[in-house]
């Protein structure tokens, strides 16, 4: 377009688009956007975390949002560059950026997300060369805490394979790494999936609660209060939906990340994972402003 990208929210976008996007914004607001490359995944594309401040440091206290960890959950990716682009251009924003970092990555498993829109819409894995007839491992069962536990399979084929060992995926080792050295500026993560509208909270790998599990389910309470159009439920994961080890958020918990959520999109499962692309703006929409809670909540606003 006139701009010089190729992105919108009126569609989905494959993944040229929105690394254009992105090389764009850092090209255009070099002083607020940082392009950063943390890796590349196994089929050899780069794994990109944007970061947004206002100072060329990065010491404020950070807010860490990732999309695109499971291919098939296309408006996983497209809330997460929404909100890149409401942080970076909309002037009306440009007070979330005084006293906080934002890292964003909107796409975690571009390999997958890429060989939905080719091959199979319903692709949920890595791409990963297993040795076997199945490729790839459920990059939300392979992260390094409790790896293996409840809910995981060893299995090559199955969808929640976990992989050969904890962190086997390029693209979860790239992340934990990336986060592990900003652990102590990092005090939100936020992962979006899709689909149930859901806020999830730690632990996953089983029905347990951290100690701090009330704080945790207050802040979420508070963000969900600001839906408007889609209703949230919140809760334990493990007990809402089901138990799961390994997945990235009791990870970021583990390591001592203290408001560590995992985030269900729209919807509650009308269209389930192929949500048509008219729901784009309304889910958009309706999820920006949650975040100004977790703004508040690590910085003075
Ligand atoms: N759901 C998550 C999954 O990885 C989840 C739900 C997350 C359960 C964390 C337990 C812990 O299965 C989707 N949609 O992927
Ligand atoms: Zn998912």
């Amino acid at each position: 377009n006139a701009f010089g990208h190729k992105m919108d929210w009126d569609s989905y976008h494959r993944l040229d688009d929105i690394y254009g996007y992105l090389n764009y914004l850092a090209d255009t607001y070099p002083r607020i956007v940082q392009l950063v490359s943390i890796g590349s995944s196994s089929e050899g594309r780069p794994l990109y975390v944007v970061r947004i401040s206002s100072s060329s440091s990065g010491t404020k206290p950070a807010i860490w949002i990732d999309g695109g960890i499971h291919a098939r959950e296309w408006i996983s990716p497209a809330v997460a560059t929404y909100i890149i682009r409401q942080l970076v251009e909309e002037p009306k924003n440009e007070r979330l950026l005084l006293n906080v970092d934002w890292y964003i990555m909107p796409v975690m498993n571009p390999d997958g997300y890429e060989y939905t829109h080719t091959s199979n819409r319903l692709w949920r894995k890595t791409r990963s060369a297993t040795g076997a007839r199945c490729r790839g491992a459920d990059p939300n069962r392979n992260f390094g805490y409790q790896w293996g536990g409840k809910g995981t399979s060893r299995d090559l084929c199955s969808e929640i394979y976990h992989g050969a060992n904890a962190f086997s995926e390029p693209e979860t080792r790239a992340v934990s790494n990336f986060i592990s050295g900003k652990a102590n500026q990092i005090q939100v993560y936020l992962t979006l999936h899709s689909y149930g509208q859901y806020f999830l909270i730690p632990w996953g790998y089983d029905v347990r609660f951290p100690t701090d599990y009330n704080d945790m389910k207050d802040l979420a309470n508070k963000a969900a209060s600001k839906f408007r159009r889609y209703k949230y439920t919140v809760g334990n994961s493990a007990d809402l939906l089901y138990p799961a080890a390994g997945g990235s958020d009791d990870w970021a918990k583990s390591i001592g990340i203290k408001y560590s959520y995992t985030v269900e999109l729209a919807d509650t499962g009308n269209h389930g994972f192929v949500l048509p692309a008219s729901f784009i703006r309304p889910v958009c929409e309706d999820f920006f402003p949650a975040l100004e809670v977790f703004v508040e909540k690590v910085a003075t606003i």
